[in-house]
């Protein structure tokens, strides 16, 4: 029975990570941050959280990981842990630098004396505003616009190294921006499934968001969490993007995600003046500058191409099919008083 360590077990890829290889029967091992409050909301809809084993462990401390990955003793490491959250990295960088950054240097020190093979949660964020390349791909150069940009790429490198010093077999996925019902409520595609289901149920008012001009490459969680297994079998390791190629605006996923709660929609107003109303006037969303970033990536889009090639990996899920699972799930959350 191979053994498989996922860090950030509680978080939405972790969720989905333990729930693949659980079905492909991995014995699987959970690194989880210890909390005053219970965190193992996606876990428990997934119903797997008994089939866990959890280990306590923060990231940031270097001991707990080697502790881990002594207690777990994997074949296999997948890790996810980091503050992930690109907003939050403005307000808490030194945290996110620690997490994020040097938390991946601790996990691979502490697996670096094991025979585990080592997939590390690389991020499209590395490429910011990438000047040069409209569509981006492994070889796009790296171009960080946040304190979190900044620590991925960091882990992303020292990960090559150790792949190229120590001949680990460390796989690093490049992942553009993919979402589910398990998504946290702070990033913008499900706190708009999640605000539009507040609000049709009149419990709260219109949304407020940021930049409606940005554009993400999204696609579906589940679909990547099986793309960054492939990494790990693969005979030779690599570094892969795992994207879908289409990049919409936020203020197009609102459009779509507000026409299963209301009808008539229509924008008006430019620029922190923008809202979006329905047929009878009611205030959907509305433009809040609080929500802007200090320094904001306007577009990312990338290209799989290579995934497909070596690895046989392509998003499965349409996006219309993954926005009405979120629609559904934040509905039925609210109307049974579910607070996730
Ligand atoms: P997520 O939902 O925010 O989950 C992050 C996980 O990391 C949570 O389990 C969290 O634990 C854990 N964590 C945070 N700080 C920790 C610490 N100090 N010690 C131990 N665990 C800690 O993120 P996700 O969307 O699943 O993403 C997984 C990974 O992929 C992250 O590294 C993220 O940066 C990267 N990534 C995500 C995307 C995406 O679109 N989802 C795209 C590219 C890359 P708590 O439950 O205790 O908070
Ligand atoms: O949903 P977001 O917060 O995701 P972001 O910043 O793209 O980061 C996510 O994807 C990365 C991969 O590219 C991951 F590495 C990272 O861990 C995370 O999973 O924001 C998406 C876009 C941004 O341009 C943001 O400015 O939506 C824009 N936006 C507009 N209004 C908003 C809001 N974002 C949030 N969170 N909240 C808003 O009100």
């Amino acid at each position: 029975m191979k053994r498989a360590l996922i860090t950030g077990v509680t978080g939405q890829d972790g969720a989905y990570m333990a729930r693949l290889l659980l079905g492909k029967g991995y014995k699987v091992f959970g690194g989880r941050r210890r909390s005053s409050s219970a965190n193992g909301w996606r876990l428990r809809e997934l119903q797997i959280e008994d089939e866990i084993y959890m280990i306590d462990f923060d990231i940031t401390d270097p001991d707990s990981c080697k502790r881990l990955v002594e207690q777990a003793q994997p074949n296999e490491i997948y890790n996810l842990a980091a503050q992930s959250f690109v907003g939050a990295s403005f307000t808490q960088p030194y945290y996110t630098t620690q997490a994020t950054g040097l938390g991946a240097l601790n996990m691979l020190e502490a697996a670096r004396n094991t025979r585990a093979r080592f997939y590390q949660a690389s991020s499209s964020e590395m490429f910011g505003g990438s000047e040069h390349d409209t569509v981006q791909t492994e070889l796009t150069r790296f171009n960080p616009k946040s304190p979190y940009a900044t620590a991925k790429v960091f882990a992303h490198s020292i990960a090559k190294i150790y792949r190229e010093a120590y001949g680990m077999h460390i796989s690093c996925g490049i992942c553009f921006n993919h979402e589910s019902p398990l998504r946290g409520r702070e990033f913008v595609t499900r706190k708009i499934t999640h605000g539009l289901a507040l609000l049709a149920a009149g419990k709260s008012g219109p949304i407020k968001l940021g930049n409606l001009d940005a554009r993400r490459d999204w696609g579906y969680a589940p679909d990547f969490v099986e793309g960054m297994w492939r990494m790990v079998q693969a005979d030779r390791p690599d570094d892969y993007v795992l994207c879908t190629e289409n990049a919409p605006s936020v203020r197009e996923f609102l459009t779509h995600a507000a026409e299963y709660h209301f009808e008539g929609l229509r924008f008006e107003g430019e620029g922190v003046h923008e809202c979006l109303f329905n047929h009878d006037d009611k205030r959907i969303a509305e433009v809040d500058p609080q929500f802007y970033r200090p320094n904001e990536v306007s577009t990312l889009q990338g290209s799989y191409a290579l995934a497909e090639r070596r690895l046989g990996w392509r998003p499965e899920t349409h996006m219309q099919t993954w926005v009405e699972l979120m629609v559904v799930a934040d509905r039925l959350r609210v109307e049974r008083g579910i607070d996730n």
